[in-house]
């Protein structure tokens, strides 16, 4: 018998503001980089946008009602910094924060722990104009004086709290990618920039200490364990080359307060290495976490690259050169083994249960799950139902292991998976879906906005309800 998930477990959903709420101008709140991003054209799936989103704004009762019905213990969402401080600084707009205390009030009165993400990607855009967001050491200060403000105002109701959803992620995107704001191509900007936000991560932590003194605080990683291809010793190196510069890039930071030597040495090398002074590890190491949080889609398979001759220093980036694989230090390379989703994202619960593991293994950290979830077409059928089965399927294979992983020794303290309400995703408009709930909109209309509870609803109302007890894995599994 597996050890049960503990009577304190936090079942959860997860969002963030701009993929649920709309609202986009309302209450005196500022532009976001994602309200100018997604207006330019050819940047967004059909050039959808969060201007009304599902409208979360206005219908926060409505959704609050529903996750209690579902029977959440927890809910993860994210504040837009623009609605709190409209240029980013300065002027409190007040309005802005009286939303985000009514949601709160209105979960903690139907007894769900509310999880605050302090920032999920959308930077107030006057900050980007005045100095560059997160180029600038100035957002720094900015940021501490932005969460001192959330700090404040909700440190006798929010025990939980996560600084930055998925930096890993939104900076490779909008730095070296170019496919998120700010829009850049440049490896230099991208570690430069990604430094940056680390410093801003260790201070907000550090106030958090005095502030919140009761709270947990921690970052949301995107984090994906990286295979082997097999067990050539080359295509080993790969793989623990993949799993420094993917993971321990970001997690040795947020948890000793230091880069791993080896990436770090490599990328001195190459004169892409960000500039860290001694106050800057002094900083990094006053702003460890209570907790990781972590967001978990897949993994990576890695093997030797053959095609390196010699990184180019001209190039610049020894791990992505864009339409090349010619300079990586390895190269990522499909698993066999595994099925894919509708998006060709692989379908891998066992990479959780090794997640989870390494994390423990390396960290020694409680463990919140702040996203998992399948993107997929749902389809409205007659009598507003939604059989999303492959949902189910997908949720209970990664309940499943991290059952296991509990009873392995793993400090896991929640599963908040992505999402409540289906909501916009960043680059795939309402077409690809997470939610338990439907929500009657699309890319070309907004419909009625009208929410529908999907099969996974009830299902996962069931799980909840057990504690867990009701997922198992198959008869004779090995574990
Ligand atoms: C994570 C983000 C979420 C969400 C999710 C699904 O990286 O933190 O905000 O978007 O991925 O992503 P997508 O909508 O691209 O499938």
């Amino acid at each position: 018998m597996l050890n049960k998930f503990s009577k304190s477990f936090l079942w959860g959903a997860s969002s963030a503001a701009y993929q649920v709420e709309g609202a986009w101008n309302e209450d005196g709140k500022g532009k976001s980089v994602w309200d100018n991003f997604s207006k330019i054209p050819g940047k967004t799936f059909e050039g959808t946008n969060g201007d009304v989103a599902v409208d979360h704004y206005h219908r926060f009762k409505e959704d609050v009602q529903l996750m209690a019905e579902l029977g959440l213990k927890a809910y993860r969402f994210s504040v837009a910094w623009s609605r709190i401080y409209p240029e980013g600084r300065g002027k409190l707009n007040k309005k802005g924060l009286e939303f985000y205390e009514k949601l709160v009030d209105e979960l903690i009165k139907n007894n769900i722990e509310p999880v605050l993400t302090l920032y999920h990607w959308d930077l107030p855009q006057a900050l980007q104009d005045l100095y560059g967001g997160f180029e600038s050491r100035d957002i720094i200060d900015d940021f501490e004086n932005y969460c001192v403000t959330l700090f404040k105002a909700f440190k006798d109701k929010v025990k939980y709290w996560v600084t930055f959803n998925e930096q890993n992620v939104f900076t490779n995107l909008g730095y070296r990618c170019a496919v998120h704001p700010p829009g850049l191509k440049d490896v230099k900007r991208y570690y430069e920039a990604n430094h940056i936000v680390n410093l801003a991560n260790a201070k907000a932590i550090k106030a958090f200490r005095k502030y919140v003194p009761n709270g947990k605080i921690g970052p949301s990683f995107g984090m994906g364990p990286v295979y082997p291809l097999d067990c050539k010793p080359l295509n080993v190196l790969a793989a623990d080359e993949a799993e420094e510069y993917f993971n321990h890039w970001w997690l040795d930071v947020y948890c000793f307060g230091k880069y791993p030597t080896i990436t770090l040495n490599r990328l001195k090398k190459l004169n892409v290495a960000p500039k860290v002074t001694e106050e800057d590890l002094k900083l990094l190491k006053e702003g460890k976490p209570d907790f990781i949080g972590l967001n978990y889609y897949h993994g990576g398979t890695a093997m030797e690259n053959d095609n390196v001759i010699s990184v180019d220093i001209n190039k610049k980036d020894p791990y992505l050169v864009e339409n090349s694989e010619k300079y990586k230090v390895f190269k990522s390379v499909p698993n066999p083994f595994l099925k894919k989703t509708q998006w060709n994202w692989e379908i891998d619960p066992d990479g959780l249960r090794i997640a989870l593991k390494r994390l423990t293994n390396r960290y020694d950290l409680p463990i919140l799950i702040t996203e998992n979830g399948i993107g997929a077409v749902d389809v409205l059928e007659e009598n507003d139902t939604v059989n999303d089965d492959y949902r189910i399927d997908y949720l209970k294979e990664h309940i499943f292991a991290c059952k296991k992983a509990i009873d392995e020794g793993v400090d896991l303290i929640g599963y908040l998976p992505w999402s409540f309400t289906d909501l916009l995703s960043w680059l795939n408009g309402y077409k690809k879906r997470y939610g338990f709930i439907y929500v009657n909109r699309d890319e070309y209309s907004e419909k009625d906005l009208r929410r529908i509870r999907k099969k996974s609803f009830y299902w996962y109302k069931d799980v909840i309800k057990s504690n867990g007890e009701i997922v198992e894995g198959e008869k004779n599994e090995v574990y």
